[in-house]
Parts: structure tokens; sequence; C-alpha cells
């Protein structure tokens, strides 16, 4: 990866470690700020033995999107050999997790005594394999849940209640209505489930070697906490399943020592023994950290992985009604604003293989179509959304868009895709006059050339795309310094750790903005479609000819 480089070899070093939905990536710093060295691991790739595509099983139900967490513990097993290899492990003094979030780990109630007396001369999966009283996880892409998020809902009152109470409207990939279908479909698997970790907690307590607590950037996207409180809440509890306060793990607010490395660790990968443990969190959490914002609500964030996200910190909780995205708690003990859009890098991919284009080719067409694209609009809902709520995956064409258009499709999903993030992220505070933008589709130069046009921002990339292992590891440093009695400021440490790409902020470019932001512009025509598709408004055709006619076709 270019401008990241090594070079400490005297120890301190921290260690931020995130599982994604497709991977699981190690970042490590030292405390001077001399270096960053990375490693990262493919689930498909590495682990065929679990007939994971794209990090998840495949299910002829496409709103069922489950994965292994026995995959997750080969993977961690596989990562500290390597840092062990590498000879770095013995001179890591603090590590977090950072984790994709709302993925639930069902355990039973043999896991914490296994976690506790695991042998070192074994690998990790193959003895964890009986501690789940469920073999698979649902992860953040399982859309399954419409009738539990309703019954929950009711229970509760309504939905702006929930969404008071909770952070949320009750959201189908959350740990609450995930629970609630797990104890209608299989009571008595539910009733020998001793414990259910986030994946963020489950990860963790793999390292501590015993249940760990979830903190409030994942424990907030459940459904089950009171984000005035930052506890769990009895109302939500009881309106989603039975007997759930004992299973569910501590929740904390803000970062802490949960633990040191376990004798496991300590013995199989030569981790030294006072090697402390962070409490776990969400990977967007900790991509606020890696990104420098807590504490800036100016900034606004963007991450273009398997899922998109639009971001930002907050440092109240708003108070606005609304019925999408979320609020999630943060390292620092307040708040951040998320929407979260399913359909993320996989659609642009889809598109990309149906064309047989190489990313660079992708960006290619993308650079040589004009903004607007004749006024050729997609919604690309190739799986169902979560942004805006799409039930069953379906792509909309307008503007006549033909699907064999190569160039018009390229240029059709990256419009519509980040259109959509636009258009949905209204209530996420003030419009920001520079965008962060970050993980894979960060590199893609055209992609954040669309992203300054529509958002009418700067737009500033990293040297280091993996922002949320980056967050993860600055945090470890973060607390190790604060357990050594000196808490540096936020600033400080992004200062030393955050390094932006050399290349200048891309600034949008005037002579496009009235395309885009213009009356009856590809914004407000992008409105009507949705309107249209999703809430069975009136045909689009009337503003499309607008458009075409003003901007040309
Ligand atoms: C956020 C969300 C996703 C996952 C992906 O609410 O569902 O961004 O965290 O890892």
């Amino acid at each position: 990866m270019p401008g990241i480089q090594y070079t400490n070899t005297t120890g301190n070093l921290c260690l931020g470690l995130d599982l994604s939905t497709q991977g699981l990536t190690a970042v490590v710093i030292d405390l001077r700020g001399s270096g960053i060295l990375r490693f990262a691991i493919n689930f498909d790739d590495c682990f065929p033995v679990y007939k994971t595509k794209d990090g998840v099983l495949q299910n002829d139900d496409p709103t069922v999107v489950h994965s292994v967490p026995k995959m997750w513990a080969d993977a961690v097993d596989s990562m500290l050999l390597i840092l062990k290899k590498k000879k770095l492990s013995p001179k890591i003094e603090s590590i977090s997790v950072s984790a994709q979030q709302h993925g639930t780990v069902y355990l039973n109630d043999t896991a914490a005594t296994c976690l506790r007396q695991l042998d070192p001369s074994r690998p990790l999966a193959s003895q964890t394999s009986n501690i789940f009283s469920r073999s698979t996880a649902p992860v953040w892409m399982d859309l399954s849940t419409a009738k539990e998020c309703q019954e929950i809902t009711e229970l509760l009152g309504d939905r702006e209640h929930a969404a008071h109470l909770t952070g949320s409207i009750v959201t189908a990939r959350f740990m609450g209505p995930q629970i609630r279908k797990f104890w209608k479909e299989s009571p008595d698997k539910y009733h020998q489930t001793a414990h259910i970790a986030l994946v963020s907690s489950y990860i963790t307590s793999l390292l501590t070697g015993k249940l760990s607590p979830v903190d409030t950037g994942d424990g907030f996207g459940t459904n089950l906490a009171n984000v005035k409180t930052g506890k769990w809440s009895r109302e939500a509890l009881r309106a989603t399943a039975p007997k759930l306060y004992a299973k569910l793990p501590r929740i904390v607010r803000r970062d802490k020592v949960v633990g040191k490395v376990s004798p496991y660790l300590v013995q199989r990968y030569r981790f030294k023994p006072d090697t402390i443990i962070n409490i776990g969190s969400g990977d967007n959490p900790n991509s606020l950290v890696g990104l420098g914002m807590i504490g800036d609500s100016s900034k606004k964030a963007i991450s273009l992985g398997t899922s998109d996200t639009y971001f930002g910190y907050l440092s109240r909780l708003p108070t606005a009604e609304r019925s999408e995205g979320h609020i999630f708690g943060t390292a620092n003990g307040k708040y951040m604003a998320l929407n979260c859009h399913k359909n993320g890098s996989l659609a642009r991919e889809h598109i990309k293989n149906r064309f047989g284009l190489s990313w660079d080719e992708f960006s290619d067409v993308l650079s040589r179509t004009r903004p607007g694209n004749g006024g050729k609009i997609m919604l690309p809902f190739f799986a169902p959304e979560i942004t805006p709520p799409v039930a069953k995956s379906q792509v909309w064409r307008f503007g006549g868009l033909r699907e064999d258009d190569m160039a018009a499709n390229v240029r059709g999903v990256a419009e519509g895709q980040i259109i959509s993030m636009y258009v949905h992220s209204e209530w996420i505070g003030k419009r920001p006059q520079i965008i962060l933008v970050t993980a894979g589709g960060s590199q893609n130069r055209e992609l954040l050339r669309l992203i300054a046009q529509i958002f009418n921002a700067g737009v500033q990339t990293f040297e280091l795309e993996d922002s949320a292992a980056l967050g993860a590891a600055i945090r470890s440093a973060r607390l190790l310094q604060q357990c050594r009695g000196f808490t540096p400021s936020w600033g400080e440490l992004y200062e030393k750790f955050i390094k932006y790409q050399k290349a200048e902020a891309l600034s949008p470019e005037k002579e496009h903005q009235p395309i885009y932001h213009g009356p009856n512009g590809l914004i407000d025509a992008y409105k009507s479609c949705e309107r249209y598709a999703l809430e069975g408004g009136v045909k689009p055709d009337a503003i499309i000819a607008q458009f075409k006619e003003v901007y040309g076709r």
C-alpha cells in the first residue's frame, strides 16, 4: 500500500483488528507514530471449507443472510499466527477489536468455561466448535425479520417511540428483532442459549478468554438499549423475548479495559501476559475514530465498503422525528448518526462484472461519460436495500436506460447510489464542506469526483483505507496511555496516526452543479423516480423529459 511502512521494532505496539463482512484486517501502530503495518485475510479465499461467498452463506431466501462464527475464530487464529511469525505479538501492548455491526452470535452454557480453558497446542476454531447454541450468525445483511420488527414496534407503541428510546426504528438486521425471530422459530435452542454476543464482543471474548461486554457503539445498534441512559432498556427487552436480560452482555459507554490477553494467547501466539484488551466496537464507530472525527461534527464521512455508509459525529442526541438512519455511541461516550446502504460495493461490482470490466475500466467509463447521464437514472437495488427500505431486489431503469448499455449503466449505478446517499442523509445535520471518504471504493477517483459534485463539497481521502482497523488501533493506543496515567487528546492521536492522501482534496466542479442541483436537475429527477418506484408516486417521465430538455440527453 503506497506510503505505508513500518519502521519501529522497539515495542509499545498497539493493534486494531477489524472483522468485516469479507475478511479480517490487522493494523499495527507504534506509540511514537513512526509507522503502520497492515495485514489482511479474505474469508472466501482462506477458508473455502465454510462455503461463503463474499463472507456470507448463500440462501434461497435473499433476505436471510448468515455467516459462520467458527470461520471467524479460524480467521482470528490465522491472523494471530501471522503476528507471531512476524515477531510482532510479543511487542503488542494493547488491542481493540472492530467488527461488522449487528451480527449476533449465540453461545451455550459451556462457552465461558471453554474460553477460559483453551489448549494452546490446538487451533482456536476446532476447540470452540461446541460453544454455539446456533451454528450460524445472522449478520447485518439479514433482512428476514420484517414480521418481528412489526411485532416489536406494536409492543413498544409506535415507530417514533422506538426511535426515540433505542436510537432507531425497529430495524430488521438489529439484535432485537433477530433474537425475537430465533426465540419464535427455535424456542428450545433459545432457552439453551446462555449468552448472545455481538460480533465485536464475540471476537473480544476469544482474545480475553471470558465473555466480554459490548460498548454503546455496537450496543445501540440493537433496538435493545436506551440511548439516553446507555443501559439495556427493560421495556425494549420485554417487547423482544423472555428472559433476555441474563443472556445479554453488559453494556459499557466508553472505552475501557475489559481484560488482558488470555493464557491461550500468551502461550500460542507469544503475547505478553499484561497486554490489555479494550472493549470491542462496531466498524462504523471505529471508522469515526480512524477518520479523526471524534469531537468534530462539521465533517461527514462516506465509507465505500461492502455496505456504503454515511455518518457524522454528534455531541448531543438529535430530537427531530425520523423514520430512517441510526444513532450509535462513540468511543468518548457521545453519539454518531449513520445511514447504511446495503447494496454498496456489491452493486457496483455487479455492473462491473456484467460488462466484463476491470475497476480501472469502470473508472475510465465513468470519466468518459457525461454528468447527469443524459437523464438515464438507475435505482440499483440488486439485493434488498436498507436505505431506502426495499424488501425485494429490483433494479429500476428510467429515462431510456437500456440494460445492455454499458456506459450508461456504469454511470447510472454510481450516480444512483451517491444521489441516494445525498437525498437520505438530510437528517444528519448541516451539509458538510468536506467529506472524508474511506474503504475500498475510496481508491476510485471517479467515484470521489462524483461525491464532490453531488454533495457539493470537498472530498478528502487517506493513505490507509482501513479506517475501522486504524480507528481500533488508535483506541488501543489511547487506552494504553490512559492506563499509564496520561490520556492524550484525540487531536494529538489523529496528528500522529492519520495520514491524508498527499493528493489535494477534490473540489466540486462548478460548471456541473446545475445538472445535479438545479431546478429539475438530476437530484430532483432521482427523487421522483424513487417516489414512483417505492411509494407509488406519479411516473417520473415529465421531470426526466424536462431534465433532458435543459441539460441534454
Ligand atoms: C451499519 C451496518 C454496516 C455494517 C457493515 O449499520 O449495518 O455498515 O456495520 O460492516
